[in-house]
């Protein structure tokens, strides 16, 4: 008996292939069958590339080494590194795969900042202390060490528009402040665990200067830990009190002006599986839309978190 496929105009069989490597157990199966399907699903595979661990960061470095020097730059959109090294490799990975536009960081931030070439500290322009050799458009802060003694924005590319970062008892107001240097941030994640940061009125207060970003578009609280029901109705108090013109008191007093843009969830219970699924942004952003949509709410955005 002869296989269908036989049949089949190679485009056709192609593009079935494609369709099925979009399955990332599939395409491994299939990269095995013949050099010729190989050929053509290894594009798919490169796509989105995770190195859990020292071990994959170095056997993938081995493997870009035998390849064209655009073959990483050109294929590899998708970055998650959580090995924590060795930095060199780290690096070697990022430069090699300068056309990232979403990467997903676990390695310690200290550690790579300290080690990281070309340190020009006495430039005071944010852009200038920009340490990665890629420039995504999407970044996730993951894992217990790159955020640990608060946010350092020199591995925050400048042309980020999305990004998730965690909070500490080490985060300071301050150095939240510096996300207003985003140029094009509309997305912003924050992953904290309400247990070890302290109550809503404190996150509020860590919030306010970000807020007053005109061009943030939704800020999505992802609450860890346990017990948090308390905490997470007190978030959601921040957008069900409609503050009518008259209300000037509450307007004065930033704790209490609602606040469309934010929106608090559980977080993920493996915040890195959800970066590799895509769907970090779809329901607080679908939330937003239908809050905009119902317009309930009469704060103009200007009036929201000035900063003081
Ligand atoms: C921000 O976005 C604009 C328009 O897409 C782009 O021209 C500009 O280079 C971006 N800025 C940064 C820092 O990426
Ligand atoms: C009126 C309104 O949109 N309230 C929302 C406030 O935020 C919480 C958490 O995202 C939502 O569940 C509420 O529906």
């Amino acid at each position: 008996m002869c296989s269908p496929f036989a049949f089949l105009p190679s485009e056709l069989i192609l593009s079935v292939f494609a369709l099925a490597a979009t399955h990332r157990p599939t395409a491994c199966a299939l990269s095995l069958v013949s050099t010729w399907v190989h050929t053509h699903v290894e594009p798919v595979l490169y796509h989105t590339v995770s190195l859990p661990s020292t071990k994959s960061l170095t056997a993938f470095l081995a493997t870009l080494s035998a390849k064209p020097d655009k073959f990483a730059k050109e294929r590899v959109k998708h970055l998650s590194i959580m090995a924590l090294g060795p930095i060199d490799s780290i690096e070697e990975v990022l430069s090699r795969c300068a056309g990232v536009t979403s990467l997903a960081c676990g390695f310690s931030v200290p550690s790579y900042v300290h080690c990281a070439r070309g340190v020009s500290a006495v430039d005071s322009d944010y852009a200038s202390h920009y340490k990665l050799a890629v420039s995504p458009t999407e970044q996730h802060l993951l894992g217990r060490l790159t955020c640990r003694d608060g946010l350092d924005m020199s591995i925050i590319s400048p042309t980020v528009t999305h990004l998730r970062i965690q909070i500490t008892s080490e985060t300071t107001p301050e150095s939240l402040t510096h996300l207003l240097d985003l140029q094009n941030l509309t997305n912003l994640a924050i992953i904290y665990r309400n247990d070890l940061v302290g109550g809503a009125q404190h996150i509020r207060a860590l919030l306010d200067p970000v807020l007053g970003m005109g061009r943030l578009k939704v800020l999505l609280l992802q609450v860890a830990g346990t017990g948090n029901e308390k905490h997470l109705q007190q978030i959601d108090d921040w957008n069900t009190t409609v503050v009518t013109n008259a209300d000037t008191s509450s307007l004065l007093n930033p704790a209490r002006v609602p606040d469309w843009r934010i929106v608090a969830e559980r977080a993920p219970r493996i915040p890195l599986r959800q970066w590799q699924d895509g769907n970090v942004w779809d329901n607080a952003e679908g939330t937003v839309l239908e809050r905009e949509k119902r317009g309930g709410f009469v704060v103009p955005r200007a009036t929201l978190g000035t900063r003081t």
